[in-house]
């Protein structure tokens, strides 16, 4: 799935902006709301009957064709409707997709003209089941309202969150490029085309000067430029089709490679720094905003991070592309989150029902876990600061037919991508002991809440349990582990002289306790906090207007545990 972007053969138009808005059934043409584009619509309004609504809402305006667009092929690309879209044009239904991170395309050639206006409505619906991904529940209250039940601890953002884009292609076009480097400069690429024609590629510096010419789908480029962990070297695969098409896939030449106990990326042995983070923030919910991208990646960069997990779902493509520029390491997580019922909102239980069975997580669920993961690859094979594919969340892998179900999805990330590793975050109950998967992937990524969910305000019980813990991942496995998420939640302005839970002070106590175990074991890759900034989840006694374990408050204020890191991260660098 090729981004739109502007070359000589093609053009594009950014709809975002206000759009007329109503929720229900169907568009409500009296409709006096506006709701932002991109943006989550749930906080736009103070209606809490659109808030909490579940269901359909709509989007509408109108747009007009370039006059110069005649004969090109016309496109709707939705970067995402979270989680289910339609788009029409007129009162034509031309492309539905589900899922609620990955893009898609709305073919409109045949129902527009050049030079005229449309109307274009974007249905959006906001509905979890037990086949989607990620999966939730909904039930009927007694007054007749859908209530949206689900495990995962975020709330329940719906809308356009990303750019909508009026673009054109040209009729025979290059429809994928997909870019293989070695450190010798060596780039393995194919494309595919519209219909059968020849493809000359040719590759440029960053200077758009030209480095290497391909053929048979090889080109060398002498002495590249590496794409390092900060310092994000990209060089430009230029694919076209004589007379017809040009379109230009940035790359970087870089290779990951698991060996033994060590992460390698270019052969070195990195360390992770950094975070599982959100997309998140006040008002806009989990709509991509550009200021707040610059910022966020400042703060990583103040804060000495190298890398950061796309918890959990694929973050916006801007996101990776400024990651790519900016040499930061991204770990990229699909939606699937809360395939696990003993999990409720972040809470725990005995599980009610098995997770993985026909009546609960079954084919239907695993065959929609399977889309997002070819969407996933689809979509962010090219970018250089992807190292590591995460599958999936917490899941339920210390439970019955864990095993049956992840197989064959792990199979289908390799196929689909033999080049990167793969993990999953695994969940508190799925220990050492009794975890079914983890052998099918290549990096253990263990998420732990010793000294908060457990052992709480008491970290020397809670060091002596991570350290165990870890250890025993790592005597029975024998494959590099990190910590994927600790954390402890914090009210900023909180404080204490002792270990007092919620305060600043107990979470940089928390973080330098489990810092002091990671220094004791070899064969530790890297370590991401929980979470880089607070964020909304859906209500419930153990969240306070959210999830806060963030670093940095939901406006991006440093708590002290900042400075901890700050002290830490900065000497490490990128190795430890
Ligand atoms: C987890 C989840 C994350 C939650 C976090 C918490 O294990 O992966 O989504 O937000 O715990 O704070 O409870």
């Amino acid at each position: 799935m090729l981004k739109p972007r502007p070359t000589a053969t093609r053009e594009q138009i950014r709809l975002d902006g206000l759009w007329r808005f109503s929720v229900g059934d169907a568009f409500d043409t009296g409709t006096v709301l506006e709701a932002a584009v991109p943006a989550s619509y749930n906080d736009l309004f103070t209606d809490p009957a659109i808030r909490d609504h579940v269901g359909w809402a709509w989007y509408r305006r109108t747009v007009r064709v370039p006059r110069g667009w005649a004969g090109e092929r016309i496109l709707v690309r939705v970067e995402a409707a979270t989680h289910h879209g339609r788009v029409y044009a007129g009162d034509t239904l031309v492309a539905e997709h589900v899922g609620g991170y990955t893009p898609f395309d709305a073919d409109i050639t045949d129902l527009v003209t050049a030079g005229e206006s449309f109307v274009l409505t974007i249905g959006v619906n906001n509905e979890l089941t037990e086949t989607t991904i990620p999966p939730g529940t909904i039930t009927v209250d007694q007054a007749g309202r859908k209530r949206q039940q689900y495990q995962h601890d975020f709330y329940n953002y719906a809308g356009l969150h990303r750019s909508v884009w009026l673009h054109s292609v040209p009729q025979l076009h290059i429809t994928d490029v997909d870019v293989l480097t070695a450190l010798d400069g060596t780039i393995n690429y194919s494309t595919l085309t519209s219909a059968p024609v020849n493809v000359d590629v040719r590759i440029l510096d960053q200077d758009g000067a030209v480095v290497a010419t391909g053929a048979d789908g090889i080109a060398k480029i002498d002495d590249p430029i590496l794409w390092q962990p900060g310092a994000g070297y990209l060089y430009t695969l230029e694919a076209s089709i004589d007379g017809h098409d040009v379109y230009g896939q940035p790359f970087g030449v870089r290779t990951v490679e698991v060996r033994g106990t060590d992460f390698l990326i270019n052969g070195e042995p990195f360390y992770f720094t950094g975070f599982g983070k959100h997309e998140d923030t006040p008002v806009r919910g989990k709509g991509h905003d550009d200021a707040y991208l610059v910022h966020d990646f400042q703060l990583l960069d103040w804060v000495g991070a190298n890398s950061f997990r796309t918890s959990h779902y694929p973050y916006a493509e801007e996101v990776l592309d400024f990651a790519d520029r900016h040499g930061i390491v991204v770990i990229d997580e699909t939606a699937a989150v809360g395939l696990n019922l003993a999990i409720v909102s972040g809470l725990t239980g005995a599980p009610p029902r098995p997770t993985f069975s026909p009546e609960t997580f079954g084919d239907d669920t695993r065959a929609a876990h399977a889309q997002a993961i070819t969407e996933l690859i689809a979509r962010d094979k090219n970018h250089p600061s992807v190292v590591m594919w995460s599958l999936t969340n917490e899941p339920a892998s210390n439970e019955d037919g864990a095993r049956e179900y992840f197989e064959p999805l792990v199979k289908l990330a390799r196929t689909l991508d033999p080049t990167r590793p793969l993990t999953y975050s695994a969940v508190m109950f799925a220990t050492a002991a009794n975890d079914r998967i983890a052998d099918l992937f290549d990096v253990l990524s263990i998420n732990r809440y010793y000294g908060w969910y457990v052992a709480t305000g008491d970290l020397a019980t809670a060091e002596q349990y991570l350290e165990g813990d870890l250890r025993g991942w790592l005597q029975r496995f024998g494959k590099p582990i990190m910590m994927s998420e600790y954390g402890a939640d914090t009210q900023a302005g909180l404080h204490s002289v002792w270990d007092t839970p919620w305060t600043e002070e107990y979470q940089a106590a928390f973080l330098a306790m489990h810092h002091r175990v990671f220094d004791r074991i070899d064969g530790f890759v890297g370590e991401h906090v929980w979470n880089f900034a607070d964020f909304q989840t859906s209500h419930g006694i153990h969240r306070v207007d959210g999830n806060k374990k963030g670093v940095f408050t939901r406006d991006r204020r440093p708590k002290a545990a900042a400075q901890e890191l700050r002290r830490r991260w900065r000497s490490l660098g990128n190795r430890k």
